[in-house]
């Protein structure tokens, strides 16, 4: 962290705890925000936007430029801070500050294609056309499990579009956000005076601090990820005062493996995707779902997959699966294999491992669930690393069990067949916000528009036009003609 421009005082600077899940012992003390603070810190945020809106778009993306570049000179120090603290292996710490840099890269080239259309007007001696704005402060709520990428899917856009940004990390990954501001300050300190204090914002704590954001009309857009309960209560209390959230919720995610898949390439692409990140992704693949005729060509080495992956501490070399964040999560897992055995269901793994003799971490050996059929723990999102596995007969009724479930953000198909992999893709297919073909559903790219969940419409930050939803749009008429010609058809004279 020092090597990143963090002042050591700010470690042992309060009473909030800093946990590592790789041996579950505390490793900081911070100070903690008040929902006071909070409200302090939109104050300071809406001085720096009013500031902001006025520097020209393509200097803005000069300050995420210089972003990127603190990110990829710091890349292996941040990869590390992120695997300490939210417990990913060392490719994944480096993947997801990899995933920082690329929207750095995005958001520069976006900065000069903040685009609005010219469109034809009915009145004549007029021009009619739209003009993007930015839209002010932008509240970011952001998650453990990616604990600082998602941060950025929403800031540099934010920053790019002129607004100014408050964050609020989660209590379980406040170091990785505090080096990442640090970051933030030296790229701020090359880019000169026009970048004003309050610019970014961050704020430590709990939900009060988080409520603040959310309840603040000050703040015209604020950007959440966490669980769909979660987003249940943000989005309605950002609506009734007229406020625009952006929602990255949890995901039950799917894959279909169809007759005509190629089985080497499906297995690779299920371990991935199910056990990675000790399925603590919100893109984690959790239900599997197989043609009864390669059902057993591919369950059973599945399970020895399963039962061979290295579990340990996430920076050791040839670790594949790291701990779950807290002994709650641990709790939770234990909790869903045991309905699942309720529900008929035959659990493969799924036991504590021992890591080192560290008491208060918990690893977990990854649960492959054969199920009778989608039922009971398979409808929810279980936040750890188990993979339920069904039977189907007929890709409609695959499609079904695939649409047939409440959380659903991302969604595969493994097979070979062009039929099937369009009809998945088709509006008669797959009902999630990304469907892809012979990939897992996780390990989305920043170019595409990323997350929602299908209750909210699917995908809203990082690529495609996300940019929009940081902005707002004002449509302009401007009459050149010298006459003031009817409107509406409407005819009406005064002297
Ligand atoms: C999340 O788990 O909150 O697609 C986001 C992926 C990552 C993002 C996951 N790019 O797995």
């Amino acid at each position: 962290m020092g090597r990143m421009g963090v002042d050591p005082a700010v470690l042992s600077a309060g009473s909030m705890p800093a946990n590592s899940p790789l041996t579950g012992e505390t490793v900081a003390s911070l100070k903690e925000d008040s929902a006071e603070e909070a409200t302090a810190a939109v104050g300071r945020a809406v001085e720096a936007f009013k500031a902001w809106r006025t520097v020209p778009a393509p200097r803005r993306g000069e300050l995420v430029r210089l972003l990127g570049e603190e990110l990829r000179a710091h890349k292996e120090d941040l990869g590390l801070l992120i695997s300490i603290e939210a417990g990913k292996i060392t490719s994944e710490g480096l993947g997801e500050v990899q995933e920082m840099i690329d929207i750095c890269d995005f958001a520069v080239g976006l900065s000069r294609q903040l685009y609005g259309l010219t469109i034809a007007t009915e009145r004549p001696g007029h021009r009619m056309m739209e003009t993007w704005h930015p839209a002010g402060v932008v509240g970011v709520i952001t998650a453990f499990n990616f604990p600082v990428a998602v941060w950025s899917w929403n800031a540099a856009l934010a920053f790019v579009s002129g607004d100014s940004v408050v964050w609020k990390p989660s209590e379980k990954s406040p170091l990785t956000a505090i080096a990442v501001q640090a970051l933030y300050e030296r790229a701020r300190a090359k880019f000169g005076a026009d970048a004003p204090d309050g610019l970014l914002e961050m704020v430590q704590g709990g939900r009060e601090v988080g409520e603040a954001l959310v309840d603040d009309p000050r703040v015209p857009v604020l950007s959440a990820t966490g669980s769909t309960r979660m987003g249940r209560q943000v989005g309605p209390r950002v609506a009734e005062r007229f406020g625009r959230s952006i929602l990255e919720l949890g995901g039950n995610n799917a894959a279909i493996v169809s007759s005509s898949a190629d089985l080497d390439l499906t297995l690779r692409g299920v371990a991935f995707a199910a056990m990675g990140t000790a399925g603590q992704r919100c893109t984690t693949l959790r239900r599997l779902i197989v043609h009864e005729s390669v059902y057993d060509a591919l369950v059973p080495r599945l399970i020895s997959a399963y039962a061979s992956v290295s579990v340990g501490v996430s920076t050791e070399e040839g670790t594949l699966v790291g701990p779950l964040i807290d002994k709650d999560a641990f709790d939770n897992m234990q909790a869903a294999l045991e309905s699942a055995k309720a529900e008929g269901g035959t659990v493969h793994g799924g036991e504590r491992v021992n890591v080192g003799g560290y008491e208060n971490a918990y690893y977990a050996q990854p649960a492959i669930v054969e199920m009778p059929s989608q039922c009971g723990p398979v409808l929810e999102e279980t936040f750890a690393p188990i993979l339920y596995v069904m039977r189907y007969s007929t890709l409609e009724e695959a499609i079904a069990m695939q649409n047939g479930v409440a959380a659903g953000l991302s969604s595969s198909i493994f097979t070979n067949s062009l039929s099937e992999a369009e009809t998945f893709t088709s509006a008669i297919g797959s009902d999630c916000g990304i469907a892809n073909v012979n990939i897992g559903p996780s390990g989305a790219e920043i170019g595409g528009a990323f997350g929602g969940e299908k209750e909210t419409g699917g995908g809203r930050e990082a690529g495609s036009d996300a940019w929009k939803a940081y902005m707002r749009r004002a449509t302009n008429t401007i009459n050149y003609s010298g006459a003031l010609p009817l409107a509406q058809g409407v005819k009406f004279d005064v002297e």
